[in-house]
C-alpha cells in the first residue's frame, strides 16, 4: 500500500463566514460588538463601571470587565515620586484608534480641573512644562504612559488626576 489518496472525489465544501464588519468609528465597533439598540458611547453596556467609549478607546470587548480582565487598564497614581513629583500612570493601545482623543487633567481641589496632557488619535502627546509626559516602549500592543504631575510634593500635597476619553 502506498500513501493514502483521494482519487476521483469530487465535492463542494461549503462554510459559512459570518464577518461583522460595521464600518468605521465607535458606531462601526459598537455595530461589531453585538450592541444593538442603544449603543450610546456614554452607556455602560456590561456595567463593569466604565462607558462603552473607554472600551472603544482601549481596545477592550464590551463583554470583558476592565477592573476584573484588564486591571492594568485602571489608571493609577504611581507611588514613586518622579522628580519629587507623584505621576499617573496608564496604559492605552500601542496603535490607539484616530477618532478618540485622551486628555489627562489635573485638579487640586476637584472642582476646577485643568487639561495637561493630550494625545489627538495616534498623535504624539501634547503638555507643558512642568508637566511630564513619559510614555514607555510599547509592549504586548500596549503602552504603559506616565504622567508626572505639575507641581512638586512640596509645593501641593494633595492633587487628582483623571484619564479622560472623548470621541473626536
Ligand atoms: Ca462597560
Amino acid at each position: 500500500m502506498g500513501p493514502y489518496g483521494i482519487t476521483g472525489a469530487t465535492g463542494t465544501l461549503r462554510a459559512t463566514v459570518t464577518i461583522r464588519d460595521g464600518g468605521p468609528g465607535y458606531d462601526g465597533w459598537a455595530v461589531d460588538q453585538g450592541v444593538i439598540g442603544n449603543a450610546s458611547p456614554l452607556e455602560d453596556q456590561n456595567q463593569d463601571g466604565y462607558m462603552n467609549l473607554y472600551h472603544y478607546a482601549m481596545g477592550v470587548p464590551l463583554t470583558s470587565s476592565i477592573d476584573t480582565d484588564f486591571p492594568d487598564l485602571v489608571p493609577r497614581v504611581d507611588g514613586a515620586f518622579f522628580d519629587g513629583r507623584a505621576s499617573l500612570f496608564f496604559s492605552i493601545p500601542e496603535d490607539p484608534v484616530d477618532d478618540i482623543n485622551f486628555e489627562v487633567e489635573e485638579s487640586f481641589d476637584m472642582e476646577t480641573w485643568t487639561v495637561v496632557a493630550t494625545k489627538e488619535g495616534a498623535d504624539d502627546w501634547t503638555f507643558s512644562f512642568p508637566t511630564l509626559v513619559i510614555p514607555e516602549t510599547p509592549k504586548d500592543g500596549r503602552q504603559g504612559v506616565l504622567v508626572a504631575a505639575s507641581k512638586t510634593y512640596s509645593q501641593q500635597k494633595l492633587a487628582y488626576y483623571r484619564l479622560k476619553v472623548r470621541l473626536k
